[in-house]
């Protein structure tokens, strides 16, 4: 009988131990998932995180189909391309993808074009949401309001950089190296980090006009689906990154 609770408590003490070890084990995993995301918008890896929300979620401005086909298939991808290309060019993937990207001219093409499709689609994602549309809030719209007369202004400014973008590429507004909010376009899956840039500065939103983002619904009319976007992007999201830039810059 006491042999026996011994052994029961001893399988209980190593049942918990193997409890805590797991836990643990999750949480390194998740913190270390979780980088790019709300708690650390400026450090992105080199795999895909799941999409925040239901490939049918966006369904006012982005169907259900070209969400899957995009998420599932181009974004991703890119993200094993690019842990191909990391491998073959010694990149340490422990490392922010970003540190990377600054120096993207000293490595390969497929680098470049992999490691900037896989942020800008990680970027991407995390800046739209189900509620999302409306007005920017708090300090990012007090910047919005001076860097370009009013959020209306800022919206043409940033819809009109995507409709003019000639073939593929993003719109983009980021913070430039004074501090003030930007809005330009990069050719292709480059982005304002990157030392190979027209552009520079930090990315605060990317809208994506490439082809495969929209032409299932809209197909040739990218101003119709750029004017769709604009009610399912996440300013709480871009806000925070806005922030966050501020205090890094
Ligand atoms: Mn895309």
């Amino acid at each position: 009988m006491e042999n026996k609770k011994t052994s029961r408590r001893i399988f209980l003490a190593d049942t918990g131990k193997a409890t805590l070890g797991i836990s643990l084990g999750l949480a390194a995993f998740s913190s270390c998932n979780n980088s790019g995301s709300n708690g650390d918008a400026f450090i992105t890896g080199f795999e895909q995180k799941p999409l925040p929300y239901a490939y049918d979620a966006l369904e006012k401005a982005i169907d259900a189909r070209t969400m899957e086909l995009h998420y599932s298939k181009h974004a991703s991808g890119y993200s094993t391309n690019l842990l191909a290309a990391a491998k073959e060019e010694s990149v340490d993937t422990t490392k922010p993808l970003e540190d990377v990207l600054r120096n993207i001219s000293k490595y390969t093409v497929k680098m470049r074009n992999n490691g900037g499709g896989h942020y800008n689609h990680e970027l991407f994602w995390q800046s739209m949401a189900p509620d999302g549309g409306g007005e920017p809030a708090g300090s990012l719209a007090e910047a919005i309001q001076s860097g370009f007369g009013s959020a209306e202004a800022f919206k043409t400014e940033m819809t009109e950089a995507g409709k003019g973008r000639f073939g593929s590429g993003w719109a983009w507004l980021f913070l430039d190296s004074d501090k003030k909010l930007r809005v330009g376009s990069t050719p292709n899956q480059d982005n304002p980090l990157m030392d190979v840039s027209d552009i520079k500065g930090t990315p605060i939103l990317g809208l994506d006009v490439w082809e495969h983002a929209y032409y299932l619904r809209y197909q040739n009319k990218r101003p119709d689906y750029i004017n769709a976007w604009w009610t399912v992007v996440n300013w709480n999201f871009v806000r925070e990154r806005y922030e966050r830039a501020m205090k890094n810059a």
